[in-house]
């Protein structure tokens, strides 16, 4: 029977500690698979884990407990020589029936029943190490289980690796075919290269392994898109926060509404973190997210004054030239309109009722002796550069990480990225009427995604 059309068993195989149960949870994005341990003698038992391509199940990985005794297992097993000349297979099943296999060697027996009833295995070796003897010998006893071995490099990001010592002891082996794939930080495409690589030594496994490469390609693209809209949801959410507050403020009470605003943002930019670690498969401590500064809220009924009161004085045609525009704060708008009310009345009848609503909301607000607060842009810079540098971090993060991204107060946008954004924010920050904010999320979206 074809391979590609049953269910492929791979095993992981290897040292203790060289990260046989990383190099699983990685490959199959789990973050609480198996555990480990910078203690060797981690993974005590075989641990199975299927894979689905479109809900039917294809391939089995088993996590097999690290070797230890590599010398002692290759002394037992080359007595066997003799009696099963060339038939490495035949002398690793008479060690299992040995009395060793029971009790000294234990650990190392369950990794060669588990290889002999595998397809294929990773090797997984940790290239900080040098070339010991006793390595030699655990390769050599693997080999003589018939089963294709694909030796895979973990560790490479470290200074001191040997990755060259160990290509060069692996070739004398016939093992040629070498993957360097460091599972906490892998390569780009290091995945597709893995098991394009295992679809080299195990060629019947090809359809299959080539099906499961493109079906997480797809899962990687879909999971940008909806972590770049769960990251534009947020800016428009966050653009749409507002406080109603009194026009007449002591700043003890002016400092607990901007308290009480930015407890609100940290919330919404929390749900983001949480929103997008889930996408990711990360568990919610694996970002940490310095408190970011946010020194200022900005009244919502002037921040915008410029832009404001240009649309403003184009619409009704009270000519407010461009400086005057710059410089004036709600004080004098109000008492332009105050002046100019027939006019705007008139101005509404005239059609120009959208206006006159948006801004007539506002003044009455300030009539009624209230203020509206939000957040300024420099926060949503702030929010917009945090949310994609975790966005970043996560895309390139094996799930072999034990330790959390942080996120620093400093990973703004610049200035140029962030124009664009603000651009499509205005209409929320503005509280223009008729802004359609799942319209603008999309916009957003899309930008985000280009970036
Ligand atoms: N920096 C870094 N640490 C890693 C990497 N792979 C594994 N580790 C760490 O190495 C230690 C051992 O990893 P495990 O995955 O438990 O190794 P194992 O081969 O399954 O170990 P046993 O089950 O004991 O045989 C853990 O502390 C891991 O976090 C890597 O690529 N980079
Ligand atoms: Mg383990």
């Amino acid at each position: 029977m074809s391979l590609s059309n049953a269910m492929l068993a791979i095993a992981v195989v290897g040292h203790t500690n060289a990260g046989k149960t990383s190099l699983l949870r990685t490959l199959l994005q789990s973050r609480d698979f198996g555990d480990v341990d910078q203690r060797p003698s981690t993974t005590r038992d075989v641990l199975e884990q299927g894979v689905w391509l479109n809900s039917t199940p294809v391939m089995k990985f088993f996590d097999t407990p690290g070797l230890e005794s590599g010398s002692d297992l290759y002394a037992e097993i080359e007595v066997l020589e003799p009696n099963f000349r060339h038939d490495g297979p035949a002398q690793i099943d008479a060690f299992l029936q040995s009395s060793q296999a029971q009790t000294t060697l234990a650990q190392e027996a369950k990794v060669l029943r588990q290889l002999l009833h595998s397809d294929a295995a990773f090797y997984v070796i940790d290239c900080r190490d040098p070339v010991l003897p006793k390595y030699q010998d655990e390769l050599h006893v693997l080999a003589r289980c018939g089963k294709p071995l694909l030796p895979v490099l973990n560790f490479t990001q470290a200074a001191n690796n040997r990755e060259s010592e160990w290509q060069a002891a692996l070739a004398k082996l016939n093992l040629h075919a070498v993957v360097a794939f460091d599972t906490v930080s892998p390569p780009e495409g290091g995945e597709r290269q893995l098991l394009q690589s295992l679809a080299v030594v195990l060629p019947s496994a090809k359809d299959t392994l080539e099906q499961l490469i493109q079906e997480h390609q797809q899962q990687r693209e879909k999971r940008r898109q909806q972590a770049v809209f769960i990251i534009a949801e947020m800016l428009t959410d966050i653009a749409n926060l507002r406080r109603r507050v009194p026009v007449e403020l002591s700043e003890q009470e002016l400092a607990n509404e901007l308290d009480s605003l930015r407890d609100q943002v940290r919330q919404r930019e929390h749900r983001a973190v949480q929103d997008l670690l889930t996408r990711f498969a990360f568990l919610p401590d694996d970002a940490v997210f310095e408190l970011m500064d946010m020194t200022s809220g900005q009244w919502h009924d002037d921040l915008f004054a410029s832009d404001t009161l240009k649309v403003w004085s184009k619409d009704t045609g009270f000519g407010l030239g461009a400086g005057a525009a710059a410089g004036a704060g709600v004080d004098l708008l109000v008492g332009g309109m105050s002046l100019g009310l027939g006019t705007a009345v008139g101005a509404a009848a005239g059609g120009l009722y959208q206006s006159w609503r948006h801004f007539g909301d506002k003044l009455k607000q300030r009539w009624q002796g209230h203020r509206q607060l939000g957040v300024d842009q420099s926060t949503l810079a702030t929010l917009a550069g945090r949310q994609l540098y975790l966005l970043e971090q996560l895309s390139h993060r094996g799930h072999a990480a034990t330790d959390a991204v942080t996120v620093a107060k400093e990973h703004r946008l610049s200035r140029e990225q962030f124009r664009p954004i603000a651009k499509l924010l205005t209409p929320i920050l503005e509280d223009q009427p008729d802004t359609n904010k799942a319209v603008i999320t999309k916009e957003l979206a899309a930008y985000i995604q280009e970036l």
